[in-house]
């Protein structure tokens, strides 16, 4: 086969030129067609989705140049190679991600059937396996259903401070012609909700739909149900829990907690038949309820209590008697816009099995998962009919063995289950989570065995795409830590914590977080469902909460919670190539920098901070913030230096949305308080900002306020101030988002490596030898004041993931979406091993090295349509090898340059093994 092409990229100022080889015997493939990024896009939001598939390849250097994509109306189209709704036919481009359907409009429930082909420098693909989506009711028109629900609490319900709201349990029986062809469930329960069609349960989502402000948005979920339905009678049941729907702290603290209402569902089935004609079942007050079920009771922070006594066996089966069942209600709307849920469900994504049980005391046994985590235990039970068992969760234990409860605030974490009697009976909540390590167990009939319990581990379905191993074991736990905090804490929104009575979606927690943690899962969707609810918490003035959704109102005006908003949306766009977000949402940020310009803004430094840099070490074990005003930072200075980072990521939105006013002011605006940052802040004899902490030092340096001239000169009172602290760490939320990062920007991973790793306090690794298995709120989490005092909480990890990848691993995006990399590990006395990957959305990338001291093993792949520049530790060209072959005998690889010791090669796709011996 012959050359097929040439292609040129821009790549960091660099002109790479990666020319396609001939491989006749290449076998390439197509994989993982996505549809707006979800592998099962069913009932989408959208007309106008994007398309994204991925090239797998056994030959070096291979490249799309062209693709062609197929949209039918039917599979049986689809497979005749007819795309009745798009041919795009063959368009030559290197664009395999994000590209936007364009074909005939498509409407509320379109079906869509899709395949591509490609063409590459290679050679050409078969047509890919079918993927499809469709969509979902776009129009409010489309909806016939009614809302239902009961706006009241019964008897054993009590609406107080600590709510107690039973389950309501929904049903309706119809009759179904002969002849079905497909079936369609849309559903929306509030806050909880469990559909079921002829006594099967639909779809494995638990805590289903997404948390939201239901005064602004509304989520369904769509359902494809036709294989659960038969001619004659038929049967749809549901359950409704109160989730954040109905609050679990009501009547409490009317201005900060919100409160929405009783449990409300809408639901509308729509079958077609063969003979194309229709019949749509809808909620409405033909539907029988009882609030009188099995679950007595579930709030999130309480617990759940379930009598098995009361079930009603064949409740959502046809042919159950519901005679004495009450009339559904119609009930108000609650108010927000109906939309497609675009973010993946939670589910029980993995299971734990306790490494021991003990007995506490009479009748009362601790169980130990050996892992903090957030979901719940599965007990199987066998008794007599109303033995009751309780489960009672917490993260640690007391000296005494005792559950430690302290720090769970007045959440009462509970779950209690009542036996029917008789064969071995097996539950688990499921309308509440705990987040916990230990459970309590008292009540159980007979003695409990290990056997008789499983965590499962409950949180939104991403998948994990990153893995990051090194040869420093500290440092692999701390990973381990994270990756269980991270996932602990995704709860269709991110939470800060999943025990105490507080779990809400801080948003200064994620500000960094969310881009090391967008190594870890494809968190893509999660957080662009996030800034959704972010935008809608905003309010006319401009004001963008700390909580959004704001279930707690906290508009306390400051830079860094709210600032999140755009740094999240500069995530999404950078590590997924999503700019989505930044289009949709550029509005409201301009919008929010312009309210906290015109109301806090004095002389060009922005006057109001709230948290400071929240959670440095203080100066005593028990304390939760410093008192020591030497170790705060001025939140003046942490609030303004936000707004010149945050005026630059706008200037960069501006640039990309073609909007060059805006351009112009953001970067004057930049520049005014750059200038006026440096005034106010800077000591030119000492090279000192503020007074002096690794924080006040750090934001300026990291973000390009210091001019050129200083930064060597602030950088080295950066590291005597960390070599003050014996190389330890002295920052909070704030500082530690930039740390890492910048200590290796401005040369000194070693040192970053040194605070990674670190056993003694304060570090993740003290966390770690304490037990930890999670990260906590509080360096000093072990003997602060249990008040604030989480032992599951993220935001103390800064930039470290993103580092670990970015930095240490060496896997770094050029732009959007990892088309181009700069593979750039740093080289640091003491670690010998790296062993990462990251599944980016073109495939694998992956960074496994082993360095000993006579030599130098780096094994790299990049996915097939991306590139990347290699940084090989190296003295000059000719010691690198790969292969075994001289590097200048390779042709796939392009020699760049010598720069500070290392080899800048440019690479294609492939799996590369390069060597270098000193
Ligand atoms: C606490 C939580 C949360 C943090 C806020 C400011 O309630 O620890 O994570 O963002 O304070």
């Amino acid at each position: 086969m012959k050359r097929l092409f040439t292609y040129l990229i821009l790549l960091a100022g660099f002109i790479l030129n990666c020319s396609g080889n001939c491989y006749a015997d290449a076998r390439i493939g197509l994989q993982n067609l996505k549809c707006e990024m979800l592998s099962n896009p069913l009932g989408i939001g959208t007309i106008k989705p994007r398309l994204s598939w991925q090239i797998s390849s056994d030959a070096r250097n291979t490249n799309q140049v062209a693709y062609q994509i197929l949209v039918a109306s039917t599979p049986e189209k689809l497979t005749a190679g007819q795309g009745d709704l798009w041919d795009s036919h063959k368009v030559n481009s290197t664009e395999s991600i994000m590209i936007n359907y364009a074909g005939k409009p498509l409407g509320s429930r379109a079906a869509c059937y899709w395949k591509v082909r490609v063409w590459t420098n290679n050679g050409t693909t078969t047509w890919s396996k079918s993927a499809a989506w469709s969509v979902g009711l776009l129009n409010p028109t489309d909806w016939k259903a009614k809302w239902i629900g009961c706006d009241h609490g019964f008897a054993w319900d009590s609406v107080s401070k600590f709510s107690r709201l039973s389950a309501r349990y929904y049903r309706r029986q119809f009759d179904l012609k002969p002849g079905i062809k497909k079936a369609t469930a849309y559903i929306v329960g509030l806050g909880h909700y469990e559909l079921y069609v002829n006594g099967q349960m639909i779809g494995d989502q638990v805590l289903a739909g997404p948390p939201t402000d239901y005064t602004q948005s509304v989520k369904y979920n769509t359902f494809d149900v036709t294989g659960y339905l038969k001619q004659g009678g038929n049967a749809i049941g549901t359950v409704l829990g109160n989730g954040r729907y109905f609050t679990m702290r009501p009547k409490y603290k009317p201005k900060k907690i919100k409160e929405f209402g009783f449990p409300k569902m809408l639901l509308q089935l729509e079958v077609e038949y063969t003979d194309g004609t229709k019949q749509i079942i809808i909620s409405d007050n033909n539907w029988h309820f009882t609030a009188d079920g099995p679950i007595r009771t579930n709030n999130e922070y309480d617990g759940e209590e379930y009598d098995a006594a009361k079930e009603f066996p064949g409740w959502n089966k046809p042919g159950f008697d519901d005679s004495n069942w009450l009339k559904a209600e119609l009930v108000q709307a609650p108010g927000g816009k109906l939309d497609a849920q675009m973010n993946e469900p939670i589910r029980i994504m993995d299971t734990i099995k306790p490494i021991s049980i003990s007995l506490l005391k009479k009748d009362t046994w601790i169980l130990d998962l050996g892992q903090n985590m957030a979901g719940w235990i599965q007990m199987h039970v066998k008794g007599n009919r109303g033995d009751k068992v309780t489960l009672r969760y917490a993260e640690t234990l007391q000296a005494n063995n005792e559950l430690y409860i302290a720090n769970l605030r007045d959440a009462k974490v509970t779950d209690v289950y009542t036996l029917k009697g008789g064969a071995e009976e097996i539950w688990h909540p499921v309308f509440v989570y705990h987040g916990f390590r230990y459970v309590e167990i008292s009540g159980y009939p007979g003695k409990p065995e290990l056997a008789d319990f499983e965590g499962q581990v409950v949180y939104d379905a991403l998948p994990t795409i990153g893995h990051f191993e090194t040869s420093n074991d500290i440092v692999n736990k701390i990973y381990h830590n994270a990756y269980w905090g991270i996932l602990s804490n995704y709860k269709g929104m991110p939470v800060d914590c999943p025990q105490r009575n507080e779990r809400m979606p801080w948003l200064g927690d994620r500000a960094v977080g969310s881009l090391g943690e967008s190594f870890v899962f494809a968190n893509g969707n999660f957080y662009a469902k996030w800034l959704d609810d972010i935008a809608q918490s905003q309010k006319t003035d401009g004001s963008i909460p700390d909580v959004a959704p704001a279930y707690w109102n906290y508009y306390s005006d400051n830079m860094t919670w709210p600032g999140t908003y755009i740094l999240v949306a500069d995530m999404l766009y950078r590590q997924f190539a999503d700019k989505t977000p930044i289009e949709k949402h550029y509005t409201s940020m301009k919008k929010w920098m312009d309210y906290m310009r015109v109301k806090y803004m004095k002389n060009n430094i922005v006057t109001k901070d709230k948290y400071g840099d929240w959670c440095v070490p203080p100066e005593s074990p028990e304390l939760i913030h410093a008192k020591d005003s030497s170790l705060n930072t001025d939140g003046q200075l942490i609030a303004t230096a936000y707004y010149y980072h945050l005026s630059g990521l706008m200037q960069k939105f501006a640039v990309m949305l073609h909007k060059p006013a805006d351009v112009r002011v953001f970067a004057a605006m930049q520049q005014n308080v750059g200038k006026a940052f440096n005034d106010k802040y800077f000591d030119k004899v000492t090279s000192k900002y503020s007074n002096n902490t690794v924080t006040a030092n750090l934001l300026p340096l990291y973000f390009g306020i210091t001019p050129a001239a200083n930064t060597r000169a602030v950088f080295k009172n950066i590291v005597a101030k960390i070599n003050e602290a014996h190389d330890h760490i002295s920052t909070g939320v704030i500082g530690t988002q930039w740390l890492m990062r910048g200590l290796t920007e401005f040369g000194r991973p070693d040192l970053a490596w040194k605070i990674a790793s670190n056993t003694t306090y304060p570090s993740w690794g003290y966390m770690a030898n304490r037990g930890a298995t999670t990260i906590w709120e509080l360096w000093n989490g072990d003997t602060a004041n249990p008040a604030m005092n989480s032992r599951n909480h993220i935001m103390l990890l800064g930039d470290l993931i993103a580092w670990f990848y970015q930095d240490v691993a060496g896997i770094k995006t050029v732009n959007a979406g990892f088309k181009q990399l700069i593979m750039q590990p740093a080289i640091i006395n003491g670690l010998d091993n790296i062993n990462a990957s990251y599944q980016t959305a073109y495939g694998p990338v992956k960074s496994n090295y082993t360095r000993t001291k006579d030599s130098f093993n780096w094994h790299v792949t990049i996915p097939p349509n991306s590139s990347a520049l290699v940084y090989v530790p190296a003295k000059n060209m000719d010691e690198v090898t790969e292969g075994g072959k001289k590097i200048s005998a390779i042709k796939d690889i392009k020699p760049v340059k010598m720069e500070n010791g290392r080899a800048v090669l440019s690479i294609c796709s492939g799996d590369y093994d390069f060597e270098v011996k000193y």
